[in-house]
């Protein structure tokens, strides 16, 4: 069990603008439905629901930034409701919504904490901005934005320039970049890990080297977890399946690799949509993830 964690703050985001699929808005209900809340209590933490963040209306006026005014009120209320809990000395944990989410959870816990590293699993590499972006969705941008790569104004709601240094950034898993994307990625200095190299390494050496990374000289790691990371047989409840994915012992394997590091500072868990899962499949292994990183053992 992580010694450090003790009072966890959980808040989901009822948000699906940032896709093309609608339904992920429903992510947080099913993480809940799985019994996230009194299982952390199982575990002896002190867990409060903090409720859900509701979205606005969907907004076509910029067809390269989609979405964009409800996307960023979202985001500003989580930002507030994040920095909010860590003030209190909670460890939040994000329901997600949409992967845009993580521009406000991340631009809070990098202002509280000053320097955080990130840990982003994801069969995506979510690092376009406007104008490299493939589809104008925002949830294929957020890893781009608070890294200082843009765009500027997806964050611009925590009123600072102090963004993580993507020396401290580890991509996990990754098997669906875009052409334009891979070649922002490999020139702004983020460790990838691709899912070629989980094949080579193992999760153990690749979490291992994604650990360093993000946790060498700062305060902790974020994790942002995108279920879509983990293979569409084993997780289907995503709106943007990608073939030959991580297996669910390896996403375990990960999730247990870094609750070990006793490194961990806050946690998404992002992307489920329940209107495309098989009776909550999805919904529940998000749930035993979020338990595993928080150090639920096995044995
Ligand atoms: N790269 C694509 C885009 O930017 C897809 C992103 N989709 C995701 N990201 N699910 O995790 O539109
Ligand atoms: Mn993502
Ligand atoms: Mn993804
Ligand atoms: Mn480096």
């Amino acid at each position: 069990m992580n010694n450090t964690i003790e009072k966890i703050h959980v808040i989901g985001m009822q948000m699906d603008l940032g896709a093309s699929k609608r339904g992920v808005n429903m992510g947080p209900l099913a993480i809940r439905y799985s019994g996230l809340m009194e299982k952390l209590e199982e575990l002896s933490f002190s867990a409060s629901d903090k409720g859900d963040i509701l979205a606005g209306d969907p907004d076509p006026s910029n067809p390269k930034l989609k979405n964009f005014k409800p996307i960023f009120e979202a985001n500003r209320s989580l930002f507030e409701k994040v920095t909010t809990s860590l003030k209190e000395g909670a460890f939040p944990v994000i329901l997600g919504g949409d992967h845009s989410v993580a521009a406000g959870s991340i631009s809070a816990t990098n202002q509280f904490y000053k320097k955080v590293g990130i840990i982003w699993i994801d069969a995506h590499g979510d690092f376009n901005n406007e104008e490299s972006s493939p589809s104008g969705n925002m949830h294929g941008m957020p890893l781009s934005a608070v890294t200082g790569f843009g765009p500027a104004s997806m964050v611009a709601f925590s009123g600072s320039d102090q963004y993580v240094d993507p020396q401290n950034v580890a991509v996990v898993g990754g098997r669906d970049i875009d052409p334009g994307e891979r070649k922002r990625m490999a020139e702004s200095g983020i460790h990838v890990f691709s899912i070629h190299d989980v094949d080579r390494l193992g999760m153990a050496e690749v979490m291992k080297r994604a650990i360093e990374v993000a946790g060498n000289g700062t305060a902790g790691i974020h994790v942002s977890f995108d279920v879509d990371a983990i293979t569409p047989q084993e997780a289907p409840g995503v709106g943007t399946p990608v073939h030959s994915g991580l297996t669910v012992r390896e996403a375990f394997l990960a999730a247990e690799l870094i609750a070990e590091s006793g490194k961990l500072i806050a946690l998404d868990m992002v992307e489920i949509n329940p209107i495309l899962d098989e009776k909550n499949r999805t919904g529940i292994l998000a749930c035993e993830l979020i338990l595993s990183l928080l150090g639920k053992s096995v044995y």
